[in-house]
């Protein structure tokens, strides 16, 4: 996505057979440490404060997610990888910059216009869909476009429930997020590069289904500005980069949105964006990724392994052509 991304090409020696890997966890199993590590990953104290959350030195940042692993039985990610490696280039392109300078951002007020094609178009406070909704604690993989991958403890609800309060007329075919403009606040979209402000999309059969939320938190505690506070989209089988942040307007639309990626690298960036190891980027290999916190690099998954779940929606689609 940006230049950077030149170099991720993976030397073959790097690559893990898939024998490693399994082997790997295997043996993390039966030592019976897979969500014990994340346990203790998750409550490690720390030596200094951390300046994203304020926590003092041995002072755990949040209380612990309430699954230790994924469905995969891989462990969730430490509180602190989540939020100190972040794409969010309203802020700045560096990962690991965004944590520095996200404190400035206030999400608090803040409202969600839900409208366009729909029979009761309407202005949600955050405290309104807290209060609509129950938010629940998903554990899911978050794969980005670059090759590196994170399992990340959401906390939030479905999209679809959000859509269906809206009534979407039949006419609706697509829905369409955009983020917040603060240039103020958010130093990157000061950026003359990118076409602010930062827009996603999602076909409505997509973004009906239930494994796509709208994230309200995460480790138990509300969303840190660096994850899309106070709300954003998580559409765990598709790349990071459709799980757009800090959602101020989501529009039922007739027409194929617009998206920020496609708009600057149409050939790098599908619409659809569906975790696919078997269709590379035009400058790199999709077939592996780091997982932070791991030595080794692991196989990507369809789908980013939900594809018993979401291979329906594409039944019958080229993916190649559809990427
Ligand atoms: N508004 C906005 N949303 C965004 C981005 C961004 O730059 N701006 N980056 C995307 C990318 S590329 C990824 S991989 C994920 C990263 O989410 P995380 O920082 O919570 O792990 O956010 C996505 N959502
Ligand atoms: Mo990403």
């Amino acid at each position: 996505m940006d230049n950077k991304l030149k170099h991720v090409a993976v030397p073959s020696s790097e690559i893990t057979s898939e024998s490693a890997y399994f082997s790997r966890r295997d043996f993390l199993k039966a030592m019976g440490i897979v969500s014990a590590g994340a346990l203790l990953a998750a409550c490690a104290p720390k030596s200094q404060p951390d300046p994203s959350t304020g926590a003092a030195p041995g002072e755990a940042p949040s209380p612990a997610a309430s699954s230790a692993t994924d469905e995969l039985g891989d462990p969730v990610n430490s509180f602190e990888e989540i939020t100190n490696y972040n794409n969010y280039y309203e802020f700045t392109t560096d990962k690991e910059g965004v944590a520095r300078l996200s404190p400035k951002f206030n999400p608090k007020p803040w409202t969600v216009e839900v409208g366009g094609l729909v029979h009761k178009p309407q202005t949600f406070g955050i405290e309104d869909l807290l209060a609509m909704f129950d938010q629940k604690e998903r554990v899911y993989r978050l794969r980005c476009v670059e090759a590196w991958s994170m399992v990340i403890p959401w906390m939030g609800f479905e999209l679809g429930d959000l859509l269906k309060a809206v009534e979407p007329m039949t006419s609706a075919k697509f829905v369409r997020f955009e983020t917040v403009y603060r240039p103020d606040e958010m130093p990157g979209q000061r950026s003359p590069f990118y076409p602010w402000p930062y827009q996603e999309g999602l076909r409505l059969d997509e973004a009906y289904h239930r494994l796509a939320i709208l994230a309200t938190g995460l480790y138990g505690q509300s969303l840190p500005n660096q994850n899309g506070a106070p709300l954003r989209l998580v559409v765990p089988w598709k790349y990071g980069f459709k799980s757009i942040k800090s959602i101020v307007r989501i529009e039922l639309v007739e027409e194929m949105p617009a998206t920020l990626w496609n708009a600057i690298a149409p050939n790098e960036y599908g619409f659809y964006a569906n975790v696919n190891p078997e269709v590379d980027h035009p400058r790199w290999s999709q077939a592996s990724e780091r997982r932070i916190g791991e030595f080794s690099r692991r196989e990507t998954l369809m789908f980013n392994g939900y594809e018993e779940e979401v291979a329906g929606l594409y039944a019958g689609m080229d993916l190649r052509t559809n990427y």
